[in-house]
């Protein structure tokens, strides 16, 4: 309920109920320490105004409540960290949660100032090799143009094409500086940093367009650094896929 009067974006994944109960149990909890919090300001006022408290008292409180109080806020934070956000995230980032390698889809994210490119392996399956120092304004993933597997891969700029159902792994990471793929409708954000490549993995769960966003501050052009997230059904993403790869590479489709 919280959630939805803050304004969440709907979900379209299959593991986003789990993050979507944590978030409203975290808002629930925010919500009841800000009451707390003001409750507490406005009664220190009351209680020590100089009218009531003419003489100055140098010993203050002396009970423990306080601290019974702070320590269990800490302790429900650390359980909510602990016990359900790190196990939550670790399930979509750690090998051997991930979706067998054959039925998965697999793309490369990489962000750069400011934009989203978006890496997919062709037909054949496998990536072309990529290299930093092939990295150009043209050619802004590296791919490598003289390896045989580079010759069928599918480049795309600020549209992310995905299959309904069909578990996803996408590995982040940057040309330049740090930025942060945000998936919102998938309930995913994962940094893209340089030099590391960090894969994710979920499964969409509704058709539909949706908006992707950068979620680090990486510049000036921050607030224009968006793209566009394509659900379809499989049909409709086989004929792009192949549509696209034909188009980026006349040569390899006439053969
Ligand atoms: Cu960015």
């Amino acid at each position: 309920m919280l959630n939805k009067l803050l304004g969440i974006v709907p979900d379209a994944s299959e593991h986003g109920y789990q993050i979507d109960h944590m978030l409203e149990f975290c808002h629930w909890f925010m919500l009841i320490l800000f009451v707390g919090w003001l409750i507490f300001f406005v009664s220190t006022l009351v209680r020590f105004h100089r009218s009531r408290n003419p003489k100055a008292n140098y010993h203050g409180i002396q009970g423990h409540m306080s601290t019974h109080v702070e320590m269990s806020v800490v302790l429900i934070e650390a359980v909510l960290l602990i016990g359900f956000g790190l196990p939550l995230w670790g399930k979509r980032v750690t090998e051997d949660s991930f979706p067998d390698k054959n039925e998965a889809l697999r793309v490369h994210a990489v962000g750069e100032q400011f934009a989203w490119n978006f890496h997919y392996p062709g037909p054949d399956g496998v990536f072309g090799r990529q290299s930093a120092f092939l990295v150009s304004s043209t050619n802004p993933l590296g791919i490598d143009n003289t390896d045989p597997a580079a010759a069928d891969d599918v480049v795309s700029k600020n549209e992310l094409h995905l299959t309904n159902y069909r578990p996803t792994v996408i590995e982040i990471t940057s040309k330049d500086v740090i930025h942060s793929l945000s998936l919102h409708n998938m309930r995913i954000t994962q940094d893209a940093t340089p030099g590391t490549r960090v894969p994710v993995w979920f499964r969409p769960k509704k058709t539909g367009t949706y908006e992707i966003v950068c979620a680090q501050l990486c510049g000036a052009g921050h607030f224009a650094m968006r793209a566009d997230m394509m659900v379809e059904e499989k049909k409709d993403f086989d004929a792009w896929y192949k549509e696209t790869a034909a188009l980026q590479h006349p040569a390899t489709a006439a053969k």
